[in-house]
C-alpha cells in the first residue's frame, strides 16, 4: 500500500489532479485506490461518486494531518488498510501543509498498516508565480513546499503561454534542483501519464 501526497498551496489544482490520478491509477479496477482529503473548509468532492467508481474516499478535517490530527490520519490509513486493502492511497494535505511533515505522518501511520511512501508531488501554480513567491509569509511557505518536492508539477499550463510556464518552472527550480519538473494541465491531460508512472515505480 503506497501513500502518495499531492501537495501545494491553496487552489493550485490538487483535488482536480487527485481525481484524475485516481482514475488513471485504478486502471479500470485492476488496482485499488483510496483517497484521503484533509480540507480546511468544505469538501469539494462528492464521496458517493468516488465510491460508485469502486474507489474509497475519506475526508478528515479539524486540523492538519501532519500535526494536530496526525493520529486521526493514522487511524484512517489503518481502517482503509483493513477494510479496503488499497494498493494506493492518494493524500491531499491542506494547502498550508509542508510535505516532509506529511511524509513523517504517513510513516507513523505505517506502524500498524503495511505501507510504503510514494513521491511528494508538489503543485506550483503557473498562473501566479510572483504572487506565490514574492510575498513575505506566503513566499516562505510556498518555497518550503517546493523544497520538499520529489516531483514539481507546474500546474495549469493550459492557462498561460509556454514562456510563462517555463518562467514559473525556472522560478520554482531555484528552490529545488533535484525534483523532476512536469508541466501539468489536468484539464488537458498533460503530464498525467508521467505522474502515474512515477507513482507506480517510486521507492524510498
Ligand atoms: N486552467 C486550469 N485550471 C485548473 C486546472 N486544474 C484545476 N484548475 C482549477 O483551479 C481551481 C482550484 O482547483 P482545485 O483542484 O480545487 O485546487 P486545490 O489545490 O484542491 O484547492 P484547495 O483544496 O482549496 O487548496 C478550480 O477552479 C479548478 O477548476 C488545470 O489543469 N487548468
Ligand atoms: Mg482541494
Amino acid at each position: 500500500m503506497k501513500i502518495t501526497q499531492v501537495a501545494g498551496f491553496l487552489g493550485c489544482g490538487k483535488t482536480t489532479l487527485m481525481l484524475k490520478l485516481s482514475v488513471a491509477l485504478a486502471d479500470g479496477g485492476r488496482t485499488r485506490v483510496a483517497l484521503i482529503v484533509n480540507e480546511i473548509g468544505e469538501i469539494p468532492v462528492d464521496g458517493k461518486i468516488i465510491q460508485e467508481s469502486g474507489m474509497r474516499m475519506k475526508d478528515i478535517g479539524g486540523g492538519c494531518i501532519c500535526c494536530e490530527i496526525a493520529s486521526t490520519f493514522a487511524k484512517t490509513v489503518y481502517n482503509l488498510y483493513k477494510e479496503f486493502h488499497p494498493d494506493h492511497i492518494l493524500v491531499e494535505p491542506t494547502g498550508v501543509a509542508v510535505p516532509h511533515q506529511v511524509k513523517l505522518a504517513a510513516r507513523m501511520s505505517g506502524r500498524d498498516a503495511k505501507i510504503s511512501i510514494g513521491p511528494a508531488i508538489v503543485l506550483f501554480d503557473a498562473t501566479r508565480p510572483a504572487e506565490l513567491l514574492d510575498m513575505d509569509m506566503l513566499g516562505q511557505l510556498v518555497t518550503s513546499q517546493v523544497k520538499d518536492a520529489d516531483v514539481l508539477a507546474v500546474s495549469k499550463v493550459d492557462a498561460v503561454t509556454e514562456a510563462e510556464a517555463r518562467e514559473a518552472a525556472e522560478r520554482a527550480r531555484q528552490y529545488n534542483e533535484k525534483a523532476e519538473v512536469i508541466y501539468l494541465s489536468t484539464f488537458k491531460n498533460q503530464g498525467i501519464d508521467r505522474l502515474v508512472e512515477i507513482i507506480q515505480v517510486w521507492k524510498e
